[in-house]
């Protein structure tokens, strides 16, 4: 706690720390349940509990003691002071007819990043106006996508259902021959908060800068925020891209989408363009020397500097959301208006996206807003899809009874047991995993366990980091943990992880007998969720190729479109080996 209050002594304005004479092994998003700890002291923490069972209420919400105080007040003025205030209370609300008008919700949607947030225990530096929003309102600590990759993820957020149930799992599918249609029943959210009245709407949610945090270039002011999603959908679903459209008093659905971890790019010319904006926008860069990497990773000069830059993705996140919430409180939106804040899936990176460890599933969400008690921390286990189901229900909106997603918040919210994760083809990285998490445990089944955890991909490949690791485990470089966990040729069928005990899932306990009978837990509630959600699996021979032919057209880079198409023979190979 010492070395704490001296850490936070030294950040600025913008957050960053520096940490380069501390000499304590650090560990980043795993360090979450000890940092947590140090709010007990100030902040209420509900474990395994829902939270109080407050109503949402649809009014126009004036802090009770300023009315109090406004009233006290007037009780001491004279006849003619308080007529006055009666007819001003009049006035106020004849001229607020929505004053029982629903909250507006608004969602920040950010790209490939994990729970690297000071109030997620993240040291090295400082989100101040994250840290602020979850001071404010809600924070998750045990919240998980249920897809580690941005399209599958996306498609089931704005449906709230598993996308392994709609049919929406592989990732960036259904965009050309190959059509996927939503089953019958099964609607976008935009259509339901549309059919409720409200404004719908996707952006930057500044009018000066873009999703990018860069200034909003000209032609590009009507840009929607990103969708991508697998299915067939109209954009008439979105009314516009910021809710400044919306008619007078009309509540809005806003998504903030935000690139997040994506905006440091995947090379060292990458990296250098976002150095600079940083430098530019912040005053300072992350010192690469000061980042932790896991333990699975090589303590590489490249390795720091990605890791470094892609914190410098959370600083710029955290100053754009700032400035978002500055907007919506200048505008008089804050107490109307419900803010959800959370990551699509975890860090980019060889055991993050597209993986079902902590690295790839765990997601920050923080919730503000009416009806959301202040400085509360929940650690029951949520899935993202809950994120529908909760901001229907604040929005007065009847949830779908087929959504899988679900209302935590409400008075009578059971908290899960189990929350799960599906890991399908990722481009032409044809695959199949499935998880379970408990509160103790995480299971992982691999369907293809003698395929490598690195498999060919064209996407993957192209990042400076995979290419590093592939150079340094060739020169025989990487340490013993990196070898085992990133270059095994073949994988265990069947993975068990003690969550507290092992936070970097190192230590597989799924052939140990102590933990047999977890294991035989886990392995049936992912049966019985596999049955029960219809977990529609893995695309056919001839559908793999349909989607595989689809994506070639439309990669526009020659080369690699070819490595994409050798890639994509690799795995057509393995189908018909059943390897
Ligand atoms: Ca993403």
């Amino acid at each position: 706690m010492g070395n704490l209050r001296a850490e936070q002594s030294t950040h600025s304005d913008e957050g960053i720390l520096k940490t380069k004479t501390d000499p304590r092994p650090r560990r980043t998003t795993p360090c979450l349940k000890s940092q947590v700890s140090r709010f007990t002291e100030t902040r209420a923490i509900r474990k395994k509990h829902p939270y109080t069972p407050t109503q949402h209420t649809r009014t126009r919400r004036i802090p009770m003691h300023k009315i109090q105080t406004l009233l006290h007040q007037a009780l001491q003025w004279n006849p003619t002071h308080k007529f006055l205030l009666t007819m001003l209370l009049v006035v106020f609300r004849l001229t607020h007819p929505t004053a029982a008008s629903p909250p507006n919700i608004v969602w920040i949607v950010v790209d490939d990043m994990s729970a690297n947030l000071s109030c997620y225990g993240e040291s090295v530096i400082r989100t101040p106006h994250l840290d602020k929003l979850a001071r404010s309102g809600l924070q998750f600590t045990d919240a998980y996508a249920t897809s580690p990759v941005c399209s599958t993820f996306r498609s089931a957020l704005i449906t709230g259902m598993y996308q392994t149930t709609i049919g929406a799992h592989h990732h960036r599918s259904g965009r050309g021959k190959h059509v996927i249609t939503l089953p019958s029943g099964v609607a976008p959210l935009p259509v339901l908060f549309k059919q409720a009245g409200y404004y719908t709407c996707m952006g930057s949610g500044l009018n000066s800068l873009d999703y990018r945090s860069q200034p909003q270039a000209p032609n590009r002011t009507a840009r929607l925020g990103k969708s991508d999603y697998n299915f067939t959908w109209d954009k008439r679903i979105f009314d516009g891209n910021d809710w400044s459209g919306r008619d007078a008093n009309q509540p809005f659905f806003m998504q903030v989408q935000l690139h997040g971890g994506k905006l440091r790019g995947a090379s060292e010319t990458s990296y250098a363009r976002f150095e600079k904006e940083v430098s530019e926008t912040l005053g300072q860069t992350t010192d690469p020397e000061a980042v932790r990497l896991p333990p699975y990773y090589p303590d590489d000069p490249i390795m720091r500097r990605d890791w470094a830059t892609y914190l410098d993705t959370v600083r710029i996140t955290d100053w754009h959301v700032g400035r978002v919430l500055a907007r919506l409180k200048d505008e008089g939106l804050t107490d109307d208006t419900l803010v959800i804040f959370f990551t699509d899936h975890g860090i980019s990176h060889a055991r993050g996206k597209q993986f079902l460890y902590d690295e790839g599933t765990h997601i920050p969400l923080i919730l503000a807003g009416p009806a959301i008690p202040t400085g509360t921390i929940r650690q029951d286990l949520v899935e993202h899809i809950d994120i529908a189901a909760l901001s229907l229900a604040a929005a007065g909106i009847q949830i779908p009874p087929q959504m899988q997603g679900r209302d935590v918040l409400s008075s009578n919210y059971q908290p899960r047991e189990f929350v799960f994760a599906a890991r399908d083809r990722c481009g032409e990285a044809d695959d199949r995993i499935r998880s379970v998490r408990s509160e103790k445990y995480l299971y992982i089944r691999n369907f293809f366990p003698k395929r490598p955890h690195l498999m060919p991909s064209n996407y993957k490949d192209g990042k400076l980091i995979i290419q590093r690791l592939r150079r340094l485990h060739a020169d025989g470089m990487l340490n013993p943990i990196a070898e085992r966990v990133l270059f095994a040729s073949e994988r265990p069928p069947e993975e068990l992880y003690a969550r507290s005990q092992d936070p970097w899932q190192l230590n597989n306990l799924a052939n140990d007998p102590a933990h047999l009978q977890q294991l035989q837990r886990h392995r049936n509630a992912l049966n019985q969720w596999i049955a029960e959600t219809k977990d529609q699996g893995p695309e056919r021979d001839e559908v793999y190729l349909q989607e595989v032919e689809d994506q070639m057209l439309s990669t526009k880079n020659a080369e690699s479109r070819e490595q994409f198409r050798r890639n994509s023979e690799i795995y057509q190979a393995w189908r018909a080996m059943g390897k």
